[in-house]
């Protein structure tokens, strides 16, 4: 599916305001700071930083000494506090500190109360965090969940690094070992990638635990596809999503795709939680959100910033110049980065161009700008008149941003079938040729036939008249009993798709553009019985063969 290839590598974020305080080199030292508070005053704290990551500990010393406090960097008599992560129990804070007993005078608390006292602006009774001799790590993530459904949910910060060598290299940010292609249907990692979206593990939603209806239904309720995309209109978080959309977006740009769509399946999570977070445990519980992210939700809370953006480098911002070129995915914008090019300009005059990657040029900036709904509406209106001229039965219905309400529109996705099963066939080209003739079509991207029967066409229009700007239009022409995977698939969101396909693979399923099929046998995620296809006159009835509630395209707005 080649033209898979091309969506994909074009990536859904367009803008990125280069960050301004872009060369401003990393707060590392805390003495430097401004006092501006008097929280800590009298107070001088040492920090363990086992467990609770270098950059929430320097954002802490930060804050204790702008408000007045002192910090120690080892364990001295001068400590009134010793700060411990809230996985550190006091056998382990001494093993740490290599101290057999403390001192009465100093309080062993546990970081939350820092958090707590910076967030409540006052020196808080150190009460409720102190650290007793038979302390249990208490609301750890690692710790051992209630329900055993929940004990599988792999939380991406917490596996395995691969060997990445990202331009945004961290060592906070731990990743799966698996960097497969996250968007093809049956790939091994569909499973992995949408656990990682929905904060469950697929295979937990066919297990004997979620037989009983009401695990069942909270293991529903972590499927994207299973919820509405409304939860997310009144985002409680904006300051904290506004912050992480940033670096999501640098790792798309430097193709980073598993950070990327881990940043997008937290700023989903966090969108849709119905409250402002306010402290690092509540972060660390909403699913989807693992240790390193929280750190970052803490870091932003804290401080208002996230140092990451500062460090971002000059590779960045040119990347993401070359990935908005319609056609360029990371991998070009990387190589043409090697080969010295740094400006469109650099592209325009060195770089081999392919014909689609001319016409993305080109266009460069129309396809930059988003439309208007209305101007979606009379593009869609353009092709359903050229379509009816050839044929008045055939249905033509505008999916993608468009079907989902959205107020603006990045391209038209139109499709196209007929309702008696046959007469979509030889349309296709027809059509087109009536969008060239009255000059509506401007440039081919991909036009082609697949599977011998949908067939795609990707290309650029004008709407007539002055002033208008180049926009892309997509075109796919389905048969009949296709219809309905085809109009799920094409309305999206992409990332609605993939939680979908996801669920549909944990019940040996299979959801595609073209159909859902049962009784499909997978071997370590790989297809070896396709299965058989169920009959799915509409929408609705692939929500009901699935198992979910059915979902109107601008609740599928994930
Ligand atoms: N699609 C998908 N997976 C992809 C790309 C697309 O499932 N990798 C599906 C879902 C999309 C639809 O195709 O909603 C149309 O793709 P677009 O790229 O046009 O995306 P949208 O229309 O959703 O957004 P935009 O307004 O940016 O065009
Ligand atoms: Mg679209
Ligand atoms: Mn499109």
């Amino acid at each position: 599916m080649e033209t898979r290839g091309i969506i994909k590598a074009f990536p859904k974020v367009k803008r990125h305001r280069p960050h301004e305080g872009k060369d401003a080199p990393p707060v590392k030292k805390p003495p430097s700071q401004p006092i501006t508070g008097n929280i800590f005053q009298g107070v001088c704290i040492h920090i363990v930083p086992a467990g609770i990551g270098n950059a929430r500990c320097d954002i802490f010393k930060q804050q204790i000494v702008q408000n007045g406090g002192q910090v120690e960097a080892a364990y001295s008599p001068r400590c009134t506090h010793v700060v411990v992560d809230e996985s550190v129990d006091r056998e382990r804070a001494s093993r740490l500190l290599k101290m057999e007993t403390f001192p009465p005078a100093v309080q062993l608390v546990k970081c939350t109360w820092l958090s707590s006292c910076i967030s409540e602006k006052k020196l808080l009774s150190t009460e409720d965090y102190r650290l007793h001799p038979c302390d249990r790590p208490q609301d750890s993530p690692a710790e051992e969940p209630k329900q055993s459904f929940v004990s599988r949910i792999p939380v991406l910060d917490e596996m395995q690094p691969p060997d990445h060598k990202s331009a945004l290299e961290d060592p906070a940010d731990v990743l799966p070992e698996t960097q497969e292609e996250p968007l093809e249907e049956d790939t091994v990692s569909q499973n992995d990638l949408e656990a990682l979206i929905s904060g469950v593990k697929p295979d937990s939603a066919a297990s004997p635990h979620t037989q009983n209806l009401s695990e069942k239904a909270k293991v529903l309720g972590k499927w994207v596809c299973a919820q509405s995309s409304q939860a997310k209109s009144q985002n409680h978080n904006k300051h904290l999503t506004d912050k992480l959309e940033q670096l999501a977006k640098a790792y798309t740009h430097t193709g980073d795709k598993w950070r990327a769509l881990s940043y997008s399946k937290a700023i989903n999570a966090l969108k849709s939680h119905p409250k402002s977070i306010s402290s690092y445990e509540e972060a660390c519980k909403i699913p989807g959100i693992g240790k390193s992210m929280a750190d970052k939700i803490m870091e932003i809370m804290e401080s208002g910033h996230l140092r990451k953006l500062d460090n971002l480098g000059e590779s960045v911002s040119v990347l993401e110049t070359f990935t908005n070129i319609w056609g360029v995915g990371a991998k070009t914008a990387q190589l043409w980065y090697q080969q010295g090019f740094r400006t469109l300009e650099d592209i325009r005059t060195k770089a081999t161009l392919t014909h689609t990657l001319r016409i993305g040029l080109k266009h460069y900036d129309d396809f930059l700008d988003r439309m208007p709904r209305s101007e979606a509406a009379a593009i869609e209106k353009t092709v359903r008149e050229a379509a009816h001229s050839v044929n008045p039965e055939l249905l033509v219905v505008a999916c993608g941003s468009y079907r989902r309400g959205k107020p603006t529109c990045g391209d038209v996705d139109v499709l196209i079938t007929h309702p008696d099963g046959h007469s979509h066939k030889g349309i296709f080209s027809k059509v087109l040729q009536i969008l060239h003739q009255s000059g509506f079509l401007t440039d081919d991207l991909v036009s082609h036939e697949e599977n011998g029967e949908q067939k795609k066409y990707m290309g650029v229009c004008v709407l007539p008249g002055p002033g208008q700007r180049h926009r892309r239009l997509d075109v796919i022409v389905v048969p009949h009993d296709e219809f309905a995977c085809a109009l799920l698939y094409f309305t999206g969101s992409a990332h609605f798709n993939r939680s979908m396909r996801a669920l549909a693979k944990t019940k040996a399923m299979s959801l595609s553009e073209h159909s859902l099929n049962s009784g499909v046998v997978r071997e370590r995620s790989v297809k070896v019985v396709p299965g058989l296809a169920l009959s799915t006159p509409t929408e609705r009835a692939v929500f009901e063969h699935l198992g979910i509630p059915y979902r109107e395209p601008h609740e599928r707005d994930w």
